[in-house]
């Protein structure tokens, strides 16, 4: 099923929570993409952008959106971005565009998460059917696909691909996710991993659900 005329739906919804002069996190991918799309519209309204990933960085640049450096701020009031899951607590499983590790950065400094979803994406358990995505130094590739095996997963080297930060994701399908909290920060802990696609530390705080009914906000 093609879900675009979803995705551009929930873009739209989102940009009723920007205020005129905001500086606004930005994520990765085809729902964020139309995000783009609308903030274009409004872009004398906003003061820039924190972006997650070269090619987000690219879309906002050419849709005239201020880029602002990370670095030269301490907090972000709003952070935008899908997801590849996203259950009734508001957990996710995000980084299937492999971007994973500064969409973490960017939400970790943020107030308030939106993650913007068409209804595709929301599942009862997260990992159910999407594979976990990690990111891992290169050298630490073999150790952690071993570290990940003893958790009862499977590891998947995603090929031919490499990260904006030159590194290699591991997808890991049928892990144990009843306790997810538990296994991010334990996965966080091998050495080598840089960033795990869970997000259940950090969790949405706003959930948009897009489907032809309209907007479900969690
Ligand atoms: C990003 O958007 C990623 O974390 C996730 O993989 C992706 C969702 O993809 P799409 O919007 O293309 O369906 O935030």
């Amino acid at each position: 099923m093609n879900f675009k005329h979803l995705k551009k739906k929930v873009a739209i919804e989102a940009i009723n929570y920007l205020h005129s002069g905001i500086t606004i996190g930005v994520g990765t991918g085809s729902t964020v993409f139309y995000l783009i799309k609308e903030l274009k519209k409004i872009s004398h309204l906003i003061y820039g952008a924190v972006s997650s990933s070269k090619s987000s960085t690219y879309f906002l640049k050419n849709n005239k959106i201020n880029i602002i450096n990370i670095n030269q701020i301490n907090s972000l009031q709003i952070y935008i971005d899908s997801a590849d899951e996203v259950d009734d607590k508001k957990r996710m499983i995000k980084g299937g565009g492999g971007a994973l590790t500064g969409e973490k950065i960017i939400s970790s400094i943020s107030d308030i998460f939106i993650c913007i979803v068409d209804k595709s994406k929301k599942v009862s358990k997260i990992g159910s059917k999407f594979p976990i995505p990690i990111e891992v130094i290169p050298m630490s590739t073999s150790y952690v696909c071993q570290e990940i095996k003893k958790l009862g997963g499977i590891p998947k080297v995603r090929k031919n691909f490499f990260t904006d930060y030159g590194n290699i994701i591991i997808d890991v399908y049928h892990l144990n996710m009843s306790n997810p909290l538990k296994t991010e920060l334990y996965i966080n802990s091998i050495v080598g991993v840089v960033t795990v696609g869970i997000f259940a530390k950090k969790k949405a705080d706003i959930v948009l659900i897009s489907s032809e009914n309209g907007i479900k906000i969690l």
